[in-house]
């Protein structure tokens, strides 16, 4: 499990809990997978297309012997196999599992970049990333990920919905 990967989650649609916590399960079942870390829950503002569902977002931190693109093999498959819907392309869906960062490495290929290109941009995604590692760096950028948050306009919109440590809060993340 010499890899380290970080990976977003989000639903919008459906019981968003249930998906989330079926998502990790089904990740930690696979052989090759080994969930290292997770993020509490955030209860975000819709980004892009505004008008649907607040979405539950987290992140993960994973150990892995997959290859980049054998761990978005399972993404898939684990969207699948629980039923993955998305009817509009930035619309709501049931499950979504981004792979975010794969050890320090850039990757362009044409199913998968990595880091993630829209991360930096969102708190949705941010947010938890930082929660597990306030001092994070992005191969792509010379500056730790927490620098980026001051300029990040959405963080109003994102709140923790369930603390890690289980708790259910509706706190706002302070800006
Ligand atoms: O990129 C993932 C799907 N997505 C999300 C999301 O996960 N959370 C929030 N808050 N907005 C989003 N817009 C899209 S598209």
């Amino acid at each position: 499990m010499e890899n380290q990967a970080y990976i977003a989650l989000g639903s919008n649609m459906g019981d968003r809990y249930e998906y989330l916590k079926k998502a990790i399960l089904l990740l930690e079942s696979h052989e090759e997978i080994t969930v290292a870390n997770t993020s509490s829950i955030y209860e975000t503002d819709p980004v892009g297309f505004t008008d649907q569902d607040q979405f539950l977002n987290m992140a993960v931190q994973v150990s892995t012997s997959l290859k980049p693109l054998e761990l978005l093999d399972e993404c898939l498959k684990i969207e699948e196999k629980l039923g993955r819907k998305r009817e509009i392309r930035w619309g709501p869906r049931t499950l979504d599992l981004d792979i975010l960062l794969y050890n320090h490495e850039n990757i362009e290929t044409e199913k998968l970049t990595i880091p993630h290109p829209r991360m930096s941009e969102r708190a949705f995604v941010i947010l938890p990333l930082l929660e597990m590692d306030p001092n994070l760096m992005l191969p792509t950028m010379e500056k730790p990920l927490k620098t980026w948050l001051q300029s990040i306009p959405d963080k109003e919109g994102v709140r923790i919905w369930k603390q890690k440590n289980g708790e259910d809060v509706f706190a706002l993340i302070e800006n």
